[in-house]
């Protein structure tokens, strides 16, 4: 088979494997390029991928890029959805797209997102990022083509660490079972992951028995000898007995660029202009990427992007974004995920503390645990790429009176779980403590996959369950050390990954369960040294203008937010930095609701997970009843994440402390126009 015409049957190219190989180079050459462009994305396994990527898409899949909605098309499913780019240049080099177009990866509001989204790029079959979900999409797919009667093949693309997945399994039986032999799985066996060997993180070899023993057909291959990728990925299409069909490609991760290869560090990294143009070079492809001009194609749509950014945000007298006068308000910023490292390397001597790793322990800095303590290997439990068990498995040895610490990217780590979290942990009333890393969209071009926006809605609902949402790096690391050792029970804290603003420090309050009040007291050289901290219980009435409600990276956007309002309209705002969510300090919020009359709620979140329940808690206070409150809320608004800069993101979803400041505008008029109708009332 090959690229087809779908209008006549016509093979519009047919590849010879000499032109495939040379493909599968230039396209090598695109990676690197976008990559760096990008500067974000995953390098390692993308050129592991590349020549299959080029058999597949120029040869053997039957699919007309004319027409990619073409229903007799055979269908690939991406479920490894951090090799994009890879998709992203199969596509172009197929004629799905242009070529010069994949240099748009990660940025906002494109096509070419960080993980890929079938409702934006023609020619993309799933959404994906979510790993171990795509083989289930696939069975789906497969078993539809079935009852539509239908010729067509379903593959779909694996990595050998996402087989640590437990729903991999269930699709390999399901696959087995309905005796699906319109579906090829293909992985990607260059046995390395994130955190490193495949072997060490969690063995998942012997593939091909596993697979064998399920009831498949198993073709293993060199996925970098074209003529057996080809051969082999014909050959999975041609048998039919029955038996669905796995073709295992032997891969070297970072194929084709020396200092890359076989290298784990290369996973999630991207080369800079220097290693992009020795890539090149080894590969042999320097003239045939046009690398100008996919920068220039990137810079004149990022340049887009900004101007409309600039467009919709509120303004104000002058510019108060982060650091931008040189001469005060100047802050300091560290990612709020340091403290959590601190936090576990300061105190994982106790032996009863126990990290489980979920093979992304670096960049979330669950690893600080060991990094300067070799001797807590043994209480290192590298769980592999599988959320769901690793969360029962943390239920178990809490159960055993061990202090389990786990995390991931929040939205594995309290979404992908949830109902072990609910019944293993919660009701159990276990005390596991949970981080849900990279929380929020300031994750940044990653985008919606791996951006938690409704973590906060399912922890908070949970019983039993505590929930910190720490502001900076200094609370995150007493809130890491509070919850460790004073909390009993299930409790999550959920930190970011961007460096954000450090506005408290050590002799700064941290009690769990009670709010601290912030007041702007005047400008500063020193951001944090502008602002006053008390802990709430120990705050008197100033009667301030507003309130501003706020949690994690939200409170130091909440303290700008402040600054302005006073400096722009003189108001005096109490900001109550609710670093516990669950449970909420409710008489600080009542206080407040009551003192100011106006509350505006801060969140990195779908609205409600902080918004609803202080205005719920507003509402049913009696001691509320007969006080006017106005209420705003900031934060997400029912919509999916994006790919994007932290700081772009924080933009585009309205987060920022421009968009406090404007929502408590707002209701700073409606409240002078309702006390002018009272006054008017009483006259
Ligand atoms: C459910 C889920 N957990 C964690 C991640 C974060 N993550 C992205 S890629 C990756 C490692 C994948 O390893 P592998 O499948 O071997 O892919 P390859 O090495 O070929 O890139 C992890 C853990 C994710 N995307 N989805």
């Amino acid at each position: 088979m090959a690229l087809l015409d779908s209008s006549n049957g016509k093979v519009i190219r047919d590849y010879s494997t000499e032109e495939l190989v040379e493909q599968a180079k230039i396209m090598r050459g695109y990676d690197l390029a976008t990559l760096c462009c990008a500067g974000s994305g995953h390098a390692g396994g993308t050129l592991s991928m590349m020549d299959i990527v080029a058999a597949l898409y120029l040869k053997v899949a039957k699919h007309d890029p004319k027409n990619p909605t073409w229903e007799d098309r055979d269908r690939i499913i991406w479920s490894g959805g951090h090799k994009a780019p890879a998709l992203y240049i199969g596509l172009a080099f197929a004629g799905f797209c242009e070529k010069k177009d994949t240099a748009l990866l990660r940025k906002l509001s494109s096509p070419f997102q960080g993980h890929p989204h079938w409702l934006k790029l023609p020619g993309v079959e799933c959404s994906s990022g979510s790993l171990g979900q795509g083989l289930s999409i696939a069975v789906g797919n497969a078993l539809a083509a079935r009852l539509d009667k239908k010729d067509y093949h379903v593959f779909c693309i694996m990595g050998d660490g996402e087989q640590q997945e437990g729903s991999v399994w269930e699709a390999v039986m399901e696959a087995a079972h309905y005796k699906l032999d319109n579906l090829v799985a293909i992985i990607d066996n260059n046995r390395l992951q994130i955190d490193g060997k495949t072997e060490e993180v969690m063995k998942v070899e012997p593939i091909d028995e596993k697979y064998k023993a399920f009831g498949w057909d198993v073709i293993q291959i060199n996925g970098h000898d074209m003529k057996q990728v080809v051969f082999g990925l014909e050959e999975a299409k041609q048998r039919k007995n029955g038996k669905p069909v796995l073709l295992l490609c032997d891969t070297v991760k970072g194929k084709g660029v020396s200092f890359m290869e076989n290298q784990a560090g290369w996973h999630g990294k991207t080369p800079n202009k220097d290693e992009m143009a020795k890539g090149l070079a080894e590969l042999g492809v320097a003239e045939k990427v046009p690398v100008d001009e996919l920068f220039a194609h990137a810079a004149g749509y990022q340049k887009e992007v900004e101007k409309k950014l600039d467009a919709k945000m509120p303004k104000f007298s002058k510019n108060y974004w982060w650091n931008a006068q040189p001469e005060t308000m100047q802050a300091k910023m560290k990612p709020t995920r340091m403290g959590f490292g601190e936090s576990l390397s300061e105190n994982g001597g106790d032996p009863r503390v126990v990290c489980l790793g979920l093979d992304i322990s670096g960049s979330i800095t669950i690893s600080e645990f060991y990094a300067k303590h070799p001797e807590r290997k043994e209480r290192w439990l590298s769980m592999g790429i599988a959320e769901q068990s690793a969360t029962a498995a943390a239920a178990g040895l809490a159960k055993e009176g061990k202090l389990p610490v786990f995390g991931t990217y929040a939205t594995f780590a309290a979404a992908r779980n949830l109902d072990q979290v609910r019944v293993s942990l919660c009701y159990a009333n276990y005390n596991v403590m949970i981080a849900g890393a990279h929380g929020g969209v300031s994750v940044g071009p990653d985008g919606a996959t791996h951006q938690a926006l409704e973590d906060l809605f399912a922890m908070c609902s949970l019983p039993n369950m505590m929930v910190v949402v720490p502001c900076d790096s200094v609370e995150t690391k007493k809130a890491t050390t509070n919850l460790l050792f004073e909390q009993k029970g299930p409790k999550y804290i959920r930190f970011a990954r961007e460096a954000t603003p450090i506005v408290s420090d050590e002799n700064t309050p941290f009690v769990f369960g009670k709010a601290n009040v912030i007041r702007f007291l005047g400008e500063n050289a020193d951001f944090a040294k502008a602002f006053e901290t008390r802990l709430e219980a120990n705050y008197r009435n100033e009667h301030e203008d507003l309130t501003i409600v706020a949690c994690g990276p939200m409170v130091p956007e909440a303290m700008r937010a402040a600054w302005i309002l006073k400096k722009d309209f003189g108001y005096e705002t109490r900001i109550l930095n609710i670093h516990t969510m669950k449970p909420i300090h409710t008489e600080a919020i009542i206080r407040a609701a009551k003192q100011t009359g106006v509350v505006v709620t801060a969140e990195e979140h779908q609205i409600g997970a902080l918004g609803w329940r202080v205005a719920g808690i507003i509402t049913e206070s009696p001691e509320v009843y007969g006080t006017p409150v106005l209420t705003g809320y900031i934060g997400v608004k029912d919509r999916f994440g994006d790919s994007g800069a932290p700081w772009e993101l924080v933009k585009e979803f309205e987060v920022s402390a421009e968009h406090i400041a404007q929502k408590a505008v707002e209701l700073m008029k409606t409240k002078k126009k309702v006390a002018e109708k009272e006054l008017a009332a009483v006259k």
